[in-house]
């Protein structure tokens, strides 16, 4: 792997190179230089069966980190290059390299800065804000940026891939999932609410992160929120999936795979924090059907999520990657276990965002 980080402009000595992170779809790795004790670089082997163009996604990913950059810029920031991530270019000036049959990137490594898997109220409130930022910062981006995975968040789409994994059935797991595929149907229509509103045109696609778990930020040691980062996904969707996406991670008392369901419920404290925040980083642009619909949001990603791991366990594991062979069923249940908490505290949840 060191020849391959040489393949980038670096000029320095490579030490070692070691794995970085839990991401479920591409590999990870922290590059470390003679003589530092901090890695310099993260390596990336971009998942290509998943992320089908990669032309197409650096060209994203470029497009959408310069024009944070030039947002701080214009703000005065200090510390940019901690707030943005900066992308290395092959020396033949390319934005991957491709080995004839993978592809990588290499981007700077973000000094003194840390991932959680968990947060308290208190960041929460500062990932809100910062989410709600980053839409805000890309609300004026060339809207031509492509969608790395079509119809990524399309809750409809979704369903429609269940029902033919489903119909396919290919390694014989359908009989034994039957209670989540009937509970996911019963909810199918209420759940494909956003889909039903866009047609109407009331609601509006803007650029969204699309994988906004707590795991893809970064913090400095203060707690304050430096960036955000996995822009894989940054494509236009309904401001619901940040929304959605973030709570299904950090509101959720138990692992996205807990084994225990017990351990699992929706956080009514992270949930009022990051609301506050959130709704504070995108007063300038929310519109009242986007607000009232942020407990449906909170909901969807839930509900979308177990649609998702179940298709792949039905499937036979061909997308996520898994530690043992029920893995996806385990995440099915949790995410279920997730879903139903969620549903419960709706009233309260619309309750609370009536007071902003
Ligand atoms: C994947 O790569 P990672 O782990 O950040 C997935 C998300 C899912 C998530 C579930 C491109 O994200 O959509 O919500 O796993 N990314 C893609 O943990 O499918
Ligand atoms: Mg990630």
């Amino acid at each position: 792997m060191k020849d391959i980080v040489l393949k980038f402009n670096v000029e320095n000595e490579i030490a070692d190179v070691k794995p970085l992170g839990e991401g479920l779809i591409n590999d990870t790795f922290k590059v470390y230089i003679k003589g530092e004790e901090t890695p310099k670089y993260v390596l990336q082997r971009v998942n290509n069966a998943i992320f089908q163009d990669v032309e197409l996604l650096q060209d994203n990913i470029e497009k959408v980190t310069n024009h944070i950059r030039k947002k701080l810029e214009a703000n005065n920031e200090s510390d940019i290059d901690r707030k943005v991530l900066s992308f290395v270019r092959t020396k033949d000036d390319k934005k991957f390299y491709f080995d004839g049959e993978k592809y990588w990137r290499l981007m700077v490594f973000i000094s003194d800065s840390y991932t959680y898997q968990s947060v308290t109220p208190e960041y929460s409130y500062t990932a809100g804000l910062a989410f709600g930022q980053f839409q805000s910062m890309l609300s004026d981006i060339d809207k031509t940026l492509g969608e790395t995975i079509p119809s990524f968040h399309n809750i409809e789409l979704r369903l429609n891939q269940l029902k033919e994994a489903v119909e396919k059935d290919a390694v014989g797991r359908v009989k034994e999932v039957q209670y989540y595929i009937d509970e996911i149907e019963k909810r199918a229509e209420t759940m494909c609410l956003g889909e039903r509103l866009h047609r109407e045109g009331k609601l509006p696609k803007r650029i969204c992160h699309c994988d906004t778990k707590v795991n893809n930020m970064l913090f400095d040691k203060e707690g304050n929120v430096l960036c955000v980062i996995d822009l894989d996904t940054v494509m236009p969707s309904f401001i619901f999936s940040d929304f959605g996406d973030f709570l299904r991670s950090a509101a959720n008392t138990g692992a996205e795979d807990d084994k225990d369901l017990n351990n699992v419920n929706f956080n009514m404290d992270i949930f009022k924090a990051f609301t506050k925040g959130y709704l504070e980083g995108t007063k300038s642009f929310l519109l009242p059907v986007e607000k009232e619909n942020l407990p449906y949001a909170a909901k969807l990603f839930p509900y979308m999520q177990t649609v998702r791991f179940l298709t792949d366990y039905i499937n036979g594991d061909t997308y996520y990657k898994i530690q043992y062979p029920e893995h996806n069923l385990v995440r099915t249940k949790a995410q279920w276990r997730l879903f139903e908490c969620a549903e419960q505290k709706e009233s309260e949840m619309r309750e609370f965002i009536s007071n902003f």
